[in-house]
């Protein structure tokens, strides 16, 4: 099937002509904000680069800013800093209730986020995949598929590589495989995927978005411009991803481990999609090397997705033998007398942390903790009061989760605590049995110790090969 494009290469051309002479500020000098700068100076805007941070701090950004012929604004906060600005435009990171973003919204000067623009000047029918959970491992998952079938695609968005810095490769044969985080869907006007997937809901961001409900809201928007000739791909399993579906116009595809009778799920073992009466097997569930039930529920999803842009079943069989898990998610980072370290610094929320534990085929301790992000512990406390030989607890958030630990449906647990992560990985390597596991899934995010969650997985990498060499 040819997937076609939302907007024609006319569309594209038109929005682009539209903001010659424009004056555009971009808030935040990270990848996003740079990325579109590049691509309004292109379009012959005058383009303003506004950040928190002092020029000082700015460097190269700064550098390329003005290579452009685009201002600087540093320190930015309020709106008086770029007075005139027609039309401003937010990376993701920067909370869509900033006062100057706020203040330009009462002001009527248009608003919106860096996505949306990517998306205005992207001549490629977009694939998007949204959840808390799993987004970035169904992308690689349905790229992968899309590879073994020799189908030209682009991956961006949230997975680390901004859409505007691949608009050069848009073209309406080429599908554009995109992961949105709730920060760019807080902030699309017209995003329009032909395909949205949602995979599932569950508290996060929780110190960006003003409460639960916002943050659900803003995932929602995925389906919010789609009509009845789109698709909307949704984990039946996941109430809130049913729930938050429901007044979508698009047509709607239901993945579920829980039973055979949907458009896609397990039988007999295998993983078989249904589309339009006819039910295929692509492989057996055991293929895939990934560990846990929402694993299998991602690998179902981009399957869905990859057929509906045509991939044959085998390719579709190959990527999922063959898909390698990214750095810091599950992944072994060595083994010191008898006991298995096992890396899941990318683990930054409760959901993704519950799901990754209880998958753990070995008798493990458990290194959890970081930056609180206001997230509920109490699935997480539930689990850890139960289930690990040992508990150890860091940065921020050790308090809250050690409150959830004892809270009385957990029947209480007694974790330690360690000041730093190597501290806890030794006490961990001291507590655990020849056989076990030592796993550091954190359920925070991690800057209250690490630059990113990179870090903090080499970090842990770095102390198991000390571990290992004495
Ligand atoms: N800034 C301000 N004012 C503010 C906040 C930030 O000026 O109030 C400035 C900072 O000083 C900095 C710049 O904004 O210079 C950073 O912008 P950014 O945080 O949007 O970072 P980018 O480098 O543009 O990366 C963004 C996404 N970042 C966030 O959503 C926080 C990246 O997702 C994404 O990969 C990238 O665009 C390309 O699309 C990261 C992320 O953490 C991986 N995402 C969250 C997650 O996955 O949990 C949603």
């Amino acid at each position: 099937m040819r997937l076609k494009p939302v907007r024609s290469i006319e569309d594209v051309e038109a929005y682009r002509a539209s903001l010659r002479g424009r004056d555009v500020v971009v808030i935040g000098a990270g990848r996003s904000g740079l990325a579109t700068m590049r691509r309004l100076a292109e379009a012959g805007a005058r383009v303003r680069l506004a950040d928190a941070k002092p020029l000082v701090e700015l460097g190269a950004a700064a550098e390329e800013a003005e290579s452009l012929g685009a201002g600087v604004v540093e320190r930015f906060e309020r709106l008086e800093q770029i007075a005139d600005a027609e039309l401003v435009i937010s990376s993701p990171g920067v909370p869509w209730e900033h006062q100057a973003l706020t203040e330009a919204r009462e002001r009527g000067v248009e608003t919106f986020g860096t996505f949306e623009l990517a998306w205005r000047l992207c001549a490629s029918p977009v694939l998007a995949v949204t959840g808390t959970n799993g987004k970035g491992t169904v992308c690689r998952l349905l790229s992968g598929m899309l590879a073994e079938a020799g189908i030209e695609h682009i991956l961006a968005g949230n997975i680390g590589m901004p859409l505007a810095e691949k608009l050069d490769l848009t073209r309406p044969d080429v599908p554009a495989i995109i992961e949105v985080s709730s920060f760019q869907l807080e902030t699309i006007v017209e995003f329009r995927p032909r395909i949205a997937t949602l995979l599932n809901l569950a508290p996060d961001h929780l110190d960006r978005h003003p409460s639960y409900a916002a943050y659900a809201t803003a995932k929602a928007r995925v389906f919010e411009n789609q009509r009845p000739e789109d698709v909307a791909v949704i984990n039946n399993d996941d109430a809130p991803a049913r729930q938050l579906s429901e007044p979508t116009l698009a047509h709607k595809l239901r993945v579920s481990l829980a039973t055979d009778t949907l458009d896609a799920g397990v039988s007999g073992g295998e993983f078989f999609l249904r589309l339009a009466g006819r039910t295929q097997c692509i492989c057996p569930a055991g293929d895939l090397r990934l560990r846990g039930g929402h694993h299998l529920t991602n690998a179902l999803s981009a399957a869905m997705m990859g057929r509906l842009v045509g991939t044959p079943l085998s390719a579709m069989a190959a990527a999922i033998a063959g898909y390698e898990p990214p750095e810091h998610h599950m992944e072994v980072a060595g083994e010191v007398g008898g006991v298995q370290f096992i890396n899941d610094s990318k683990a930054s929320n409760p959901a993704s942390a519950v799901a990754d534990l209880a998958a753990m085929a070995l008798s493990f301790v458990a290194i959890v903790g970081g930056k609180d992000k206001g997230a509920d512990f109490g699935a997480l406390g539930e689990l850890l009061a139960g289930m690990p030989r040992a508990v150890i607890l860091i940065g921020e958030a050790a308090d809250r989760i050690e409150e959830a630990m004892q809270a009385p449906a957990s029947g209480g647990g007694e974790p330690e605590r360690a000041g730093t992560l190597e501290a806890a990985i030794r006490r961990a390597y001291e507590l655990a049995e020849p056989g076990d596991a030592v796993i550091m899934a954190p359920a925070c995010s991690s800057f209250d110790m690490f630059r990113n969650y990179e870090h903090r997985g080499e970090t842990f990498r770095e102390v198991v090969r000390a571990l290992q060499e004495g």
